[in-house]
């Protein structure tokens, strides 16, 4: 029987007690007899050793309950900043969602960029203000900066509605979207029940339209009774259709004790059964064993259904993002930003490097973003970071999990290259220096910015070698793949991106053919390793421009220190783009290569007398001025032939 199901997140800045929350609600729901402790690091979301030890959250968890016969599946996760990853991918499984506020700390820069975003999903949000309980608490001060600086319709839960000042705040704001409700206010505000008040906040929050808040204390479970109501009362729990065609998202991965794969799933349409055979990705695959979360054990079911949150093993090739049949429908996604940093892994211990490759394979296979690189002697290997306390983590896990310990050289900054023009090049089949069996040509030039790399097939298939790839399909999707490759590492070794390339020339060599066709049998290595020789002098051709990440920083200082933020935003190289003054505010918006951003971090407090907030998020590339930074290589550079060649030749012809 389809049970109603609500899938959701719990959203913070750091250590506004989303974890403790979590707790109080499992044991609202009479899940937990006892309440577990972020401190003791006794919490059933926290469960990694090192979430334990330092006490906050590195990855989201899932935890299920029943309240009132809804199924919530509830997603604890993490509020650092550098772990927004995490957070972006359970945004896109989310029926609705809980944003807490802490009534000391307040409404904080990273709070703004998760209301955004929860808004921009059009997500149904309930705020908690947590943490009434504690000395400093302002839980009015709240408020008022929820309105003013989340800039939200919100409606305070707790108060009394008899009270007339009250309602009429409260018939005020739901009127506002709600014609029926004006005109019934209009013709006899008396008459207007609580009922229809309640009704017409529901269908409102439902609609991301307005947000009910919360007040209390996961500590000691003040107020948490009446949140557990509202989960139910104002966000949408759904049957999802088990008979429409199937249609998932993995969105997490983790390990079992045997080192098996894992993979969470959140089915919005269809059926998956245990042992059928499913797509998967690009490849078919079949889950052997299926549990869900229920009060707090994952037990087994013989199915997951639409609606559903389910772990999934047996898919041994899994990644996160894969889709499971049909793409979501709910396929809008949000990107917060990518990684702007990376740093150079080595191992304390010589002996180590094989093992740290492996260890960070897996802990990337967990986190995409932390974008393993090593070369082919696996002397140097870099991954992609958010910040300083995500490196911190990956040094605690590699020594924890896996026993290795490792040193980290300065971080820097991750650069993009594009191409600055169109080139093509071409090599021909039994031609000198082709030392392949394989003609290809290939055209690249610039794309729109943000639209990643697009391979386009010119030729027609009778130049394919389809004795080998099978279709053109086949064909065409594994040519994708080797300019892909390639293009990781461009003319400055950075990755290049924005770019259109075409497939112009193909040609093939068979045993039997025609004179011009003749000679030995083209085979797939051919076109492989041909590909980056040919990519490469096009690419050359086209020319490349070295892109730094940039940052869209808004700053709210004291307007007597206006000229001096100025002054200082002119030396990192900062655009401004607006400024605004509000009282004795300003607001100054500007956009700030990724690289400064830290040390304006470090100068605001001197140059505002400690008022001075910074918030930032992602906002492009733009050209590096001056000499464009180099990138190390991690492969042979294919236009440098011998190099190229014997490089193949040692890696079994498999570059
Ligand atoms: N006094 C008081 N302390 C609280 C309350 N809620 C949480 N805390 C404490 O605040 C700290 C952070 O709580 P967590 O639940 O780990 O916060 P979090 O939002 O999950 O933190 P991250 O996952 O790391 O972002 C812990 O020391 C909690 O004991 C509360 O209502 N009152
Ligand atoms: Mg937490």
């Amino acid at each position: 029987m389809p049970r109603r199901t609500l899938n959701l997140g719990i959203l913070a800045h750091v250590d506004a007690g989303k974890t403790t929350l979590t707790e109080r609600l499992l044991h609202a729901a009479g899940v937990i007899d006892t309440v577990g402790s972020v401190d003791a690091g006794t919490t059933q979301t926290d469960t990694l050793a090192l979430e334990r030890q330092r006490g906050i959250t590195i990855r989201s968890a899932v935890v299920s309950f029943d309240l009132a016969g809804v199924t919530v599946n509830l997603i604890d996760t993490p509020g650092h900043p550098d772990f927004i990853a995490e957070v972006e991918r359970a945004l896109s499984l989310l029926d609705g969602a809980v944003l807490v506020v802490s009534a000391v700390e307040g409404v904080q820069p990273q709070t703004r960029v998760l209301m955004r975003a929860l808004r921009r999903l059009r997500i149904p949000t309930l705020l908690f203000v947590n943490k009434i309980d504690r000395a400093g608490a302002d839980p009015e001060g709240v408020l008022d900066a929820i309105r003013g600086r989340l800039g939200v319709r919100v409606v305070p839960m707790g108060t009394d509605w008899g009270d007339p000042a009250v309602r009429a705040t409260l018939v005020e704001t739901l009127a506002d979207r709600d014609d029926a409700l004006l005109a019934a206010f209009v013709e006899n505000e008396h008459a207007i029940t609580d009922q229809r008040l309640r009704r017409a906040l529901a269908t409102q929050t439902r609609r991301s339209l307005v947000h009910p808040v919360f007040f209390g204390s996961a500590m000691t479970g003040a107020g948490v009774a009446a949140l557990s109501g509202g989960l139910v009362e104002f966000l949408p729990a759904d049957e999802g259709d088990p008979e429409a065609a199937v249609s998932g998202r993995v969105f997490k991965i983790d390990r079992g004790r045997a080192g098996e794969r894992i993979a969470y799933v959140r089915m919005f349409g269809g059926t998956v059964r245990v042992r059928q055979r499913l797509p998967v990705g690009t490849t078919d695959a079949k889950a052997t064993v299926i549990r869900v979360s229920r009060d707090g054990t994952w037990v087994p079911r013989p199915a997951l259904v639409a609606g559903e949150i389910g772990k999934l093993w047996g898919l041994s090739e899994v990644r996160i993002g894969d889709t499971i049949g049909r793409p979501p429908p709910r396929a809008a996604r949000h990107r917060f930003a990518p990684p702007t940093m990376e740093t150079v892994v080595s191992p304390v211990r010589p002996g180590d490097d094989a093992a740290l490759r492996a260890a960070l394979a897996r802990l990337a296979e967990q986190d995409p973003l932390i974008n393993v690189r090593a070369d082919d002697t696996g002397r140097e290997i870099s991954v992609s970071l958010y910040g300083e306390i995500q490196k911190e983590v990956i040094q605690a896990m590699l020594a924890d999990e896996f026993g290795i310990d490792v040193t980290f050289r300065a971080t820097t900054t991750i650069c993009v290259e594009r191409p600055v023009g169109h080139g093509e090049a071409v090599e021909f089949l039994n031609t000198d220096p082709n030392p392949f069996h394989a003609t290809i040509g290939l055209r690249v030039e610039p794309g729109p910015a943000g639209s990643g790399i697009r391979f386009r097939m010119r030729v027609p298939p009778q130049a394919m070698p389809l004795y080998v790839y099978k279709s053109a399909e086949v064909f065409t999707d594994a040519m994708g793949q080797y300019v892909r490759r390639t293009l990781r590492e461009g003319r400055y070794g950075w990755a290049v991106t924005d770019c259109v390339v075409t497939m112009v020339e193909s040609g093939y060599s068979v045993a039997d053919g025609p004179p011009s066709r003749r000679g030995p049998v083209s085979s797939p290595t051919d076109f492989r390793n041909l590909t980056p020789i040919v990519l490469m002098r096009a690419l050359d051709r086209a020319g490349t421009v070295v892109c730094e990440p940039t940052l869209r920083v808004s700053l709210e200082i004291p307007a007597w220190s206006l000229s001096a933020v100025l002054t200082a935003l002119g030396r990192l190289g900062a655009a401004v783009r607006h400024q605004t003054v509000r009282g004795d505010l300003t607001t100054i918006g500007t956009v700030v290569p990724a690289a400064r951003v830290p040390e304006l971090h470090r100068r605001l407090p001197a140059l505002t007398a400690g008022e001075g907030v910074l918030e930032s998020t992602f906002d492009g590339y733009r050209p590096v001025h001056g000499d464009p930074p180099v990138r190390p290589r991690t492969t042979a550079d294919p236009r440098h032939h011998k190099e190229y060649l014997v490089s193949l030749t040692r890696h079994g012809g498999r570059g």
